[in-house]
């Protein structure tokens, strides 16, 4: 196993945030347009943010998501889930484990129960492959919820499942009856 990498100082943690929001959200406030898979030059980037290339090389390998990737050739990156931009991230369909997770708040649990899990401004619903990074999800927005998704069984129903490139799982949405409360 890797080892865990040292807790990111402040300023990693600020860059990050920066880089999400406009590689994900907003690219267009700083000048750039990403291409249809949501990838920018590096070089672009390093100017509009006024980086240096290895402050960002430090900040996406100290990410503690891993939420950026550069292409290949290392002079494109991108966001590797999360968008609300329309990209076309170009994971291929995986099968998903039989059962996955997704962290909540009590306050959306009437609504999701109703309507099932969607998307809201992202493109699709993140789900997680264990308990405790679901409860970090939802931990986000106040006391943790963790349902359990049946995900044989949205499978089953025909959905199309893809795993980002940090691990997070993706589909267009949860009914209900495959949604249980951890
Ligand atoms: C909720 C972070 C009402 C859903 C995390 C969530 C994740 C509903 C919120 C990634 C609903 C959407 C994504 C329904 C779902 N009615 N509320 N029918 N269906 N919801 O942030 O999953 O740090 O778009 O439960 O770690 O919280 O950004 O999704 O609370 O991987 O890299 O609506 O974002 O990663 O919120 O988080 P979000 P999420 P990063």
């Amino acid at each position: 196993m890797a080892a865990r990498p040292e807790r990111p100082g402040p300023d990693v943690v600020r860059v990050s945030k920066r880089l999400s929001h406009v590689l994900r959200h907003r690219p267009d406030a700083v000048g750039l347009t990403p291409d249809d898979a949501g990838w920018v030059p590096v070089d672009d980037l390093l100017t509009a943010l006024r980086l240096t290339r290895a402050e960002l090389d430090e900040v996406v390998a100290r990410n503690d998501k891993q939420r950026f990737a550069f292409d290949d050739t290392g002079t494109r990156i991108r966001a590797s889930q999360g968008h609300s931009i329309p990209v076309h991230l170009g994971y291929v369909a995986a099968v998903p484990p039989d059962e996955l997770f997704h962290g909540t708040v009590e306050r959306f649990l009437a609504a999701i129960r109703a309507q099932g899990l969607r998307p809201g401004n992202r493109h699709a619903v993140h789900l997680s492959p264990d308990v405790d990074t679901a409860r970090a999800v939802g931990a986000r927005r106040g006391r943790p919820v963790v349902l359990r998704v049946d995900a044989a069984a949205v499978v089953r129903d025909g959905a199309v499942f893809t795993r980002s490139a940090n691990g997070v799982w993706l589909v267009d949405a949860v009914p209900p009856r495959h949604l249980t409360e951890v």
